[in-house]
């Protein structure tokens, strides 16, 4: 039995990436179909658990929102599309980032500034890069339209905020610290 929990450690503490530094990924973001909306997403776990997602999203317009998910597969065969649904391990309904309640992949919207750039850095204490429901291996997707944060009158609200179509995606993978 003990074997078995050494031999796991092991396997955590070779994953490159995962460092006194807290673990880092990254996903790099494109557009299957037209490759117009592309770009990165840095994501770094500190040790209290809360993590720190960074990045830039180019031609989103100006002030403009998108909604912006982590999907449960880490599946771009057919486009963004077999990213499946939003993370939701928890069963819970669509709703916002700020919100108790929510699927671990809402992180509500991105929007766009200068230069039809979404430049973005803010903190997260629901999704994880370790444990059991670590966001590695999934994707991140970025929406046509804005994410209603699960307050809109229709009944795709409480499921999907809304958001339209895929615009980008990218698979989550472990980064160098
Ligand atoms: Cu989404
Ligand atoms: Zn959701």
């Amino acid at each position: 039995m003990g074997g078995v929990t050494q031999k796991m450690t092991d396997t955590v503490k070779n994953v490159p990436g995962l460092g006194t530094t807290g673990i880092h990924a990254v996903a790099v973001l494109t557009d299957p179909s037209n490759g117009q909306v592309y770009g990165h997403v840095d994501f770094v776990e500190a040790s209290d658990g809360v993590v720190t997602v960074s990045g830039e999203i180019k031609n989103i317009p100006d002030k403009q929102k998108r909604g912006f998910h982590i999907h449960e597969f880490g599946d771009t065969t057919n486009g963004c599309t077999s990213a499946g649904a939003h993370y939701n391990p928890d069963n819970h309904e669509h709703a916002g980032p700020q919100d108790e309640l929510r699927h671990v992949g809402d992180l509500g919207n991105i929007t766009g500034g200068s230069g039809n750039v979404a430049k973005f850095n803010f903190k997260d204490s629901i999704i994880k890069l370790t444990g059991s429901k670590s966001i590695i291996g999934r994707s991140i997707v970025v929406h046509e339209k804005e994410d209603d944060l699960g307050r809109g009158n229709s009944a795709d609200s409480k499921k999907t905020g809304n958001a339209g179509g895929r615009m980008a995606c990218g698979v989550i993978g472990i980064k160098k610290n």
